[in-house]
């Protein structure tokens, strides 16, 4: 099958498929979009993801969108090196984990992502541009409006941090049984939430695991998966990209 895949190298939800391919030996044509001349929102990628967001899937011509829909169709579609649990209990847990990542840490990383990264490209506009800029994001004006070119307040900040927190405690309280969040082997639900874990890494947010060895273990093993390497090459990861961010690395 002929695969290629709309992304962005810091993009966490493209993280996520590109470490399911990789995991999986999968070869790929890399189309990386430019979300500072805003590629995604072309309407020639309109046509192919009306959410104006990556990743985008290509799978011999056809459009497959959403990260957690691509990485579930891609372990059925190339099943060796299963990623999904065969007991129908055991799926339907990590299925619960993956709905779960989406709802909550997936959402929740934003807020420190767009404060101390992205929301320095908003910050310079005038209230007529930014406007612009919140409603051609179809998926997303509410949460560019809520932003603000001034930043989310503290409130919503906090509200994120418990979020995140909360993640890496159930992360924790699974991973005791472990080695992985569904038991004996790695699935779909561990890489759905490493591009997180490793965002949270990377903006300096890694004390919120500090009292959890299990979370930190978890993420060494993964760190030193092929499969990581592959995905956070040099470049995908926003401080490689903001200097001012450099000194948070861990
Ligand atoms: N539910 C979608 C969400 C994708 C998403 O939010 N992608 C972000 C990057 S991680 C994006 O493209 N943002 C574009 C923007 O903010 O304009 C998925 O999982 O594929």
């Amino acid at each position: 099958m002929n695969l290629e895949l709309y992304n962005a190298a810091y993009s966490t939800c493209s993280q996520k498929v590109r470490l399911c391919l990789h995991e999986k030996g999968l070869s790929f044509t890399d189309r990386i979009l430019d979300f500072r001349t805003q590629e995604h929102l072309s309407d020639i990628y309109l046509r192919i993801n009306p959410n104006g967001v990556v990743p985008t899937l290509i799978a011999d011509g056809r459009a497959v969108i959403d990260s957690s829909v691509i990485i579930e169709f891609l372990d059925e579609v190339f099943p060796e090196t299963a990623l999904t649990p065969k007991d129908p209990f055991a799926r339907a847990d990590m299925r619960a984990w993956l709905r779960y990542i989406e709802e909550v840490p997936t959402k929740a990383i934003r807020f420190p992502s767009f404060q101390k990264v992205f929301l320095r490209h908003f910050s310079d506009m005038d209230a007529d541009q930014f406007d612009a800029a919140a409603q051609s994001r179809p998926l997303r004006t509410a949460f560019y409006r809520k932003m603000g070119r001034d930043g989310f307040d503290d409130a919503e900040m906090d509200a994120s941090y418990a979020e995140l927190r909360q993640t890496v405690m159930r992360m924790a309280t699974r991973l005791r049984q472990g080695p992985w969040l569904c038991g004996a082997a790695l699935t779909l639900a561990d890489y759905c939430v490493t591009p997180t874990i490793d965002r949270m890494a990377d903006l300096g947010m890694a004390s919120l695991w500090d009292d959890l060895p299990e979370v930190a273990d978890w993420y060494a093993r993964i760190q030193a998966r092929p499969a990581f390497v592959a995905t956070f090459y040099a470049g995908s990861r926003v401080s490689d990209r903001y200097d001012d961010l450099q000194k948070e690395k861990p």
